[in-house]
């Protein structure tokens, strides 16, 4: 698809006078039911877990590799934004910054692209099971494994832009320094190292699956950071600034840091964990007899290389079978044959990646419940 075709649809989707009387006509739909108030797209019970302004995806649901808009989990702090490219503009500046920028949304289109598998995934995905399983809370949405997806994200590598933008060439490149902020009315925003935005797959990403970025999702452009914390994909970006010394912000003093009892000094996030998840609903009942159980895999550094399934709570673990694409810092699909008894069980799984590194049997607690990715008992009945 041609960048062009992108501003034109969205265009008539969103900015023409018969898009916006549809749009109009959707949110007051979205209004009238319960938990889809703060969305434009709809967010069925069928295919999301539904936590408010937050919606966790039914990883049972999904089919493909890649997570198609309908099914893509949602995790916003304000009400999804309506955003028009036509006024539309990012602003490039800060003390690191020789030649300020305002560019508009075209001007970004006239940049090369680049496209990039990757995962966006919470960093409180998992955060039910410091309850569910360490029997220890966590503050915030209680996700289970669901608060993840998988696109291929289309836009300008942000060092493009910051290249554009002059950075001045003694700026540190591993402190959090460049800040990317949105347009929604509390402006999330949070920084990633120097060294992070140069990365060629960081990007700042007009489309999605080969589509305009679905206004929940960030429309019309939105940060893409492989292997960070959801958080540091900020959505409907409009500002980045980019300065000598540490940019200190709520998300990196408050929140998305590691702290409780086993950290006597906060830990601010930046890399994901590595984790994998059966695709049943949690508390599955299946019928008895051979079957196919299915799962993901997903490393914030690399590819899969192995995993493993328990049935005896993790006293013995057999490798399952790898589905191609195998990408890395997306996922990897993954299934093994069971001859299913009827009775109450557990599946447990883990992960191995390409550096070598795998779940751990134990981990601490943390007070926000970021991280989780010890292998879970996920419940099924065979009946
Ligand atoms: N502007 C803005 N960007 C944001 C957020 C937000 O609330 N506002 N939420 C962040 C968080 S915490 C996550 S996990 C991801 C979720 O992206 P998604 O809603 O497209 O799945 O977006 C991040 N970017
Ligand atoms: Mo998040």
């Amino acid at each position: 698809m041609e960048a062009h075709d992108i501003v034109t649809r969205r265009e008539f989707l969103v900015t023409g006078a018969a898009g916006a009387a549809a749009l109009a006509t959707a949110r007051e739909a979205a209004a009238q039911a319960p938990g889809q108030r703060f969305h434009v797209k709809p967010v069925p019970a069928e295919i999301f877990i539904d936590h408010g302004i937050n919606q966790e995806t039914r990883l049972e649901t999904l089919r493909g590799y890649l997570t198609p808009a309908s099914h893509f989990f949602v995790r916003s702090h304000a009400t999804t934004p309506n955003l028009d490219v036509r006024t539309w503009r990012l602003r490039v500046e800060g003390n690191a910054i020789e030649r300020p920028l305002d560019l508009g949304f075209d001007e970004l289109l006239r940049l090369p692209s680049r496209s990039v598998i990757s995962a966006v995934e919470c960093a409180g995905n998992g955060r039910a099971f410091f309850k569910e399983v360490m029997g220890k809370t966590a503050s915030g949405t209680q996700w289970r494994y669901g608060a993840i997806g998988v696109a291929e994200w289309t836009g300008v590598p942000l060092g493009t832009v910051l290249e554009l933008a002059r950075v001045r060439k003694d700026t540190p490149r591993d402190i959090l320094n460049v800040l990317v902020e949105g347009l929604d009315s509390v402006k999330v925003n949070r920084p990633m190292s120097l060294a992070k935005a140069f990365e060629e797959d960081t990007l700042l990403a007009y489309a999605f699956n080969g589509e305009p970025v679905p206004a929940d999702h960030g429309f019309p452009v939105r940060a893409i950071v492989p292997g960070w914390v959801g958080i540091n994909n900020i959505k409907w970006v409009g500002r980045i600034e980019v300065r000598d010394s540490v940019i200190d912000v709520p998300t990196t003093t408050k929140t998305y840091v590691l702290d409780g009892p086993d950290y006597p000094r906060k830990v601010v996030l930046r890399q994901q964990t590595l984790k994998s998840a059966v695709a049943l609903p949690w508390g599955a009942t299946l019928p008895a007899g051979r079957l196919r159980v299915r799962g993901l895999a997903w490393s914030p550094v690399g590819r899969i290389s192995r995993v493993e399934v328990s049935l005896d709570r993790g006293a013995t673990w057999q490798p399952v079978e790898l589905r191609e694409p195998n990408i890395p810092r997306a996922w990897t699909r993954w299934d093994f044959a069971w001859d299913a008894r009827p009775g109450e069980h557990a599946i447990l799984t883990r992960a191995i990646d390409d550096q070598g590194k795998t779940q751990p049997a134990a981990m601490p607690w943390n007070a926000q419940g970021y991280g989780y990715n010890v292998p879970v008992p996920h419940p099924v009945k065979v009946s």
